[in-house]
């Protein structure tokens, strides 16, 4: 693989040379070329930046080095330039394998408030490009994204890493969960033992308790591995913020009015809110909430009660009921339980077939033991 970076500071890219095994270099699987993209200036200051038109602060990297960098290169048709911007897509495992199968990847590294949109555009007339972000932090360049992508791609080349088995054992990361925790010798290290299980011999045990492991890391640190927040046609389920209380409100009553309407016969617990109680709320209580062309119409709420999840207010727009979203809000609820959850606990109206219905198909059994407003049940489900 051919790997080119163009950058105002070469020397920033030199750990390349010392991270990449000098033999994938010498061997020619890697052919490694650092340049400075102020050899493709011509003015006495070798300049590569100039201020952006429409005003606003910093500085902009002007197209023409870039341009005439490209040319010299010959860049050409299969060909990647990667540019690493904090506006790219993100970079993960699966993007890093995309990349490992190019010939050649040319890396365009950004400063100050990054590149003149035209050299982006003219790329993607020369060859395939990349905008990848390494995720939601503020760098001042694009030389250390450049590396660690550099590194995540290099390693999956075949014939780069001596050990076949350790790349096999990753498939374990690639199923989407955190790893477990390692240990080595010595047995016990200030006090601290080994976990006896790791002692045992006994394999099965041990890929089992390694599976839990896994399993509790990943919902303690990264539950969005597990669940992720999307509905099936790629609607985000989204956090409320305290922008969302009037359209909150405004669902919540809606669907008041709705199942008033449906049941006529049984009287539906008003909600005496204002906007600034759900505001208040909405800093107590968890609220997820999904938007449909721009209009909110479904959300649900928790938060934590002793070792019982407390769900609630899992509302759905009256003309998309019927349709499952109610389903996912409170799968979607249930997954981001906190660790400390042992169960989940939630009210309905004591008249709402429907909704008592939905609820026992999702595995919550009437509680007569436990306490509930007026007009309502009280449902749980034990957390497995
Ligand atoms: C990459 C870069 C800058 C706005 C603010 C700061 C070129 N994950 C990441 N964070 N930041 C970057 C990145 C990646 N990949 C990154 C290239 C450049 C930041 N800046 C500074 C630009 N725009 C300039």
């Amino acid at each position: 693989m051919r790997l080119d970076y163009l950058t105002i500071f070469p020397d920033y890219l030199a750990p390349l040379r010392l991270s990449l095994p000098g033999k994938a270099i010498d061997s020619g699987l890697l052919d490694i070329r650092v340049h400075d993209l102020r050899d493709w200036t011509h003015d006495r200051h070798r300049t590569v930046d100039d201020t952006p038109y429409g005003g606003g602060a910093g500085m902009v990297m002007k197209p023409e080095p870039f341009g005439e960098a490209f040319d010299a290169l010959e860049v050409q048709p299969g060909d990647t330039i990667v540019f690493t911007t904090p506006s790219g897509e993100r970079f993960d495992q699966r993007v890093a394998e995309e990349l490992a199968s190019s010939k050649r990847l040319v890396f365009a590294c950004g400063r100050y408030e990054g590149i003149d949109q035209r050299v982006l555009d003219h790329a993607r007339e020369i060859a395939e490009v990349r905008e990848l972000s390494l995720g939601d932090y503020v760098l001042n360049g694009g030389e250390v994204a450049a590396l660690a992508i550099t590194e995540a791609v290099v390693r999956l080349l075949p014939g780069f890493m001596g050990n076949a088995a350790s790349l096999v054992e990753e498939s374990h990361a690639e199923h989407g969960l955190l790893e477990y925790p390692v240990y080595t010798k010595p047995r016990t290290w200030q006090e601290r033992a080994v976990p006896e299980v790791l002692l045992s011999g006994d394999h099965a045990r041990i890929a089992a308790w390694r599976a839990t492991e896994s399993r509790r890391r990943t919902a303690q640190r990264r539950p969005d591995l597990l669940h992720p927040s999307v509905l099936d046609d790629g609607t985000p389920i989204q956090r409320a913020t305290p922008a969302d209380a009037g359209e909150l409100l405004t669902l919540q009553r809606a669907c008041w009015v709705a199942e008033q309407l449906a049941n006529p016969d049984v009287r539906v617990p008003a909600l005496h809110e204002s906007l600034a109680d759900v505001r208040s709320w909405l800093g107590e209580w968890e609220t997820y909430l999904v938007r449909r062309a721009d209009r909110l119409v479904g959300m649900v709420r928790a938060r934590l009660d002793g070792d019982a999840w407390d769900i609630g207010r899992l509302a759905v727009a009256p003309d998309l009921q019927g349709e499952g979203l109610g389903r996912r809000l409170l799968a979607h609820i249930e997954a981001v339980a906190p660790a400390a959850a042992t169960s989940y606990v939630l009210f309905t109206g004591a008249g709402s077939e429907r909704n008592q219905r939905m609820y026992r198909k999702a595995g919550y059994r009437l509680r007569r033991d436990l306490p509930g407003p007026e007009g309502a049940i009280v449902l749980s489900k034990r957390r497995r």
